[in-house]
């Protein structure tokens, strides 16, 4: 158990609320590229060319592409042992009549594939495309289109995402602070906690006195604040962290 301190383990085990906030490095070793690692998604492209309205419109068929790309690649990937461990988790707390909530960055589908059930899509879900005008969306699209069209009103489907300087659906970001500041532990997993308004959740559980914890192979922007860092990879130490729950 050299990995994590029998605090931490204790903590869990009297816990009657456990939040998770999740980053794309939950789903790296899923072989899902991040955004900001040295072979990450930006590195290609920058954020600010594809993930923003502005750009949507003026490259609509690059964005798409990329959008295409991002789909295919997650549609033929797995959840990986930290997902499993997550889910995992929410049942230990739930079948104990305990809160665990599961809020994520993540645009895939991975944490539901792994089984996980109370989830928060901050960024919304790449596997759904909405239309730029009215209020139609779906999940699945014909891929032979360039650029995908609304069936109600022939306008621009984009995917269902938030994109930069787009606001965060309030209820999802209010229920996100909410339980960020109800709860005895937090873990922040996989994040290099660059992007808000994401990134004040470990600051709202820590003035409201939760343990909060960072799981990253590398120290994020506020690894500073954490009142434990475990400097491993997710699909690695999160089974562990279960199995000593367990016993
Ligand atoms: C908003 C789209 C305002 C979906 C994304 C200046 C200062 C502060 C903030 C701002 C600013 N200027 C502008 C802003 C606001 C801006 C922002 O935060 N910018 C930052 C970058 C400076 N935020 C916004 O625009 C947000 N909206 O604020 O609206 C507003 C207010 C009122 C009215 C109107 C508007 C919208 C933010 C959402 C943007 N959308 N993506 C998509 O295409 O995916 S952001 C993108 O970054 C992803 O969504 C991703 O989830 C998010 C965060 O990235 P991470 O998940 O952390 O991934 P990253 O690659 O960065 O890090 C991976 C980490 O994993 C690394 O640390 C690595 O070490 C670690 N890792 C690697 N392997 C493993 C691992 N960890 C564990 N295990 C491993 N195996
Ligand atoms: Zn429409």
């Amino acid at each position: 158990m050299e990995n994590f301190s029998t605090n931490l383990i204790n903590k869990l085990k009297n816990a009657n609320s456990v939040t998770v906030l999740t980053g794309a490095g939950v789903s790296a070793e899923s072989g899902v590229p991040t955004f900001r690692d040295k072979d990450g998604l930006w590195n290609k492209f920058s954020p600010q060319d594809l993930a923003n309205m502005n750009s949507f419109l003026k490259n609509t068929e690059l964005v798409w592409e990329w959008y295409k790309w991002r789909k295919n690649l997650i549609s033929n990937v797995s959840p990986n042992a930290g997902h499993y461990a997550l889910s995992e988790m929410e049942e230990y707390y739930t079948n104990k009549g305990k809160k665990f909530t599961l809020i994520t960055q993540n645009v895939d589908d991975l944490h539901k594939k792994s089984g996980s059930k109370n989830i928060l899509e901050l960024h919304g879900n790449i596997m759904r495309s909405r239309c730029i005008k009215c209020n139609y969306s779906t999940e699945n699209m014909d891929n032979e289109k360039t650029i995908p069209t609304c069936i109600q009103c022939g306008n621009y489907l984009r995917p269902d995402v938030v994109w930069f300087g787009e606001s965060l659906s309030e209820e999802i970001l209010d229920k996100a602070f909410e339980e960020a500041e109800n709860c005895d532990v937090f873990f922040s997993i996989g994040t290099s906690s660059l992007v808000y308004p994401a990134a004040m959740l470990p600051v709202h559980a820590r003035d409201e006195d939760a343990y909060i914890v960072e799981i990253n192979p590398e120290r994020s922007a506020l690894a500073y604040l954490f009142d434990e860092e475990i400097n491993k990879k997710s699909g690695e130490i999160l089974p562990e962290i279960m199995q000593e729950l367990k016993k």
